[in-house]
């Protein structure tokens, strides 16, 4: 029988995601990149079909391209990522200001990419790639030694396996996946899982069920208690796992009951594309980060190695001017452990994030000189102390009428944001 809905805010966490230890560096480092990477990427975003008409996916290209599976198995048999240099893309993520990475494990097409024991669709017993390496451990070495964690994307959703397609056979494959979970958390001992595919486009042969999200969560923290997991892990209408994952939007509020963290792309393709040059600019991707922290959440900004492994170089510029603008502007203070201020209301010349006792008020329109911004308090507190970051600048505060008026001295900052912070004396 079917089971009772539940309702929004369930969650199968024993704890709570908000206050919980286990999420606290999560919660505090707001910035990662995720990377797709996978069979996938050897295509490089295209596929010349039989009668010589090309067409063009990445990450979906088996399926959105019909390529048949004998044809997409010899592709991937030719993969050969040699230029996959963990330590260059955790230095990318480094100098970007990124916190956290989280690499495909598995995408939809099936392919693991690393060597599973559970079969041998994956990138030591199908590929071209040198046998000894392990490109997870590879990125774990380089994560760890450079302070930043490590996180996996895995779909439930499998293109390859025959058993998910069959409802009778569900079970085998259900046993196969948690064996490759079991994999990921022993070897690579991940700081946090990234589901995905619990929806599926064929409908109804995906099994998943409720009751499947849950058993599974509660798996993974007997095997890992401080795991944390994104909400994909379980169903739709229901707040599963520790965060929700808006995919490319930025919420315009705080999200209401849970955690949430934006994913977006850097051009317009998950996977390697190599016509794709739709790059955001840095000033964008500063923009986005400052909007998502104000409003509490965390921002999972994408890249596509290419099929040797590497980041492309637009990427890799942007991801440093991002980083270079952080470092400039308080070293990302209105970023790190910083989060919706509950005090103010959003600006239409910025955003302003929190953390304990400290405003920062990001300006990404940078006032003429000697003209005033205004911040509207909905809530009372008082301004103690105002300084533009970066400068030793001084910004006049004066009250009016439902709150301040802000005037910071000297010209503009470099783009795209100059950022005052705010002492206050905040409402007891
Ligand atoms: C999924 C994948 O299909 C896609 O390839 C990529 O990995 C992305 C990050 O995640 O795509 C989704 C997942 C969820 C929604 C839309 C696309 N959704 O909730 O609207």
């Amino acid at each position: 029988p079917p089971r009772p809905a539940e309702g929004p805010g369930t969650n199968h966490a024993t704890d709570d995601p908000f206050t919980a230890p286990r999420t606290a560096w999560w919660r505090t480092d707001r910035f990662g990149m995720f990377i797709h990477f996978g069979a996938y990427s050897n295509l490089e975003g295209e596929y010349t079909r039989p009668d010589g008409s090309v067409c063009r996916n990445a990450e979906w290209i088996e399926r959105e391209c019909g390529i048949p599976r004998a044809e997409y198995e010899k592709q991937a048999a030719a993969f050969n990522p040699s230029g996959f240099d963990a330590e260059a893309i955790v230095r990318a993520a480094k100098d970007a200001g990124q916190r956290y990475l989280v690499i495909t494990a598995k995408h939809h097409d099936g392919y693991a990419m690393w060597p599973t024991r559970q079969n041998t669709w994956n990138l030591r017993d199908h590929s071209a790639f040198d046998k000894r390496r392990d490109l997870l451990a590879e990125l774990k070495r380089a994560a760890d030694a450079a302070g930043i964690r490590l996180g996996f994307y895995y779909s439930i959703w499998d293109w390859h396996d025959p058993d998910f397609a069959d409802p009778a056979a569900f079970p085998r494959y259900k046993k196969r996946m948690y064996g490759q979970l079991a994999e990921l958390i022993e070897n690579y001992d991940p700081a946090l899982l990234w589901f995905d595919g619990e929806w599926d486009a064929d409908r109804p042969t995906n099994r998943w069920s409720r009751q499947d999200g849950a058993e599974l969560q509660a798996y993974l923290h007997r095997l890992k208690p401080d795991l944390i997991v994104n909400n994909r892990v379980g169903k739709r209408d229901v707040v599963d796992g520790d965060f929700g994952t808006p995919e490319q939007e930025i919420p315009a509020e705080p999200v209401d009951g849970q955690l949430w963290e934006s994913c977006m792309t850097l051009n317009d393709h998950w996977g390697y594309a190599r016509y794709d040059g739709n790059w955001k600019s840095p000033a964008t991707v500063v923009r986005n980060l400052l909007d998502v922290a104000s409003r509490g959440g965390n921002y999972l900004l994408n890249v596509g190695p290419d099929r040797l492994g590497r980041i492309p170089q637009p990427a890799v510029d942007r991801l440093r001017e991002t980083g270079r603008w952080l470092a400039a502007h308080g070293q990302g203070a209105a970023v790190y452990g910083a989060g919706h201020t509950g005090l103010v209301a959003a600006p239409s010349w910025g955003a302003v994030s929190r953390r304990g006792d400290e405003l920062y008020a990001s300006v990404t329109s940078w006032p003429a000189a000697g003209a005033a911004l205004h911040l509207t308090a909905r809530a009372p507190f008082r301004i103690t102390a105002a300084r533009v970051l970066g400068s030793d600048r001084r910004v006049t505060v004066v009250p009016a009428g439902d709150g301040y008026d802000l005037t910071p001295s000297g010209p503009a900052p470099d783009p795209p944001a100059g950022v005052l912070r705010l002492t206050i004396e905040p409402p007891p």
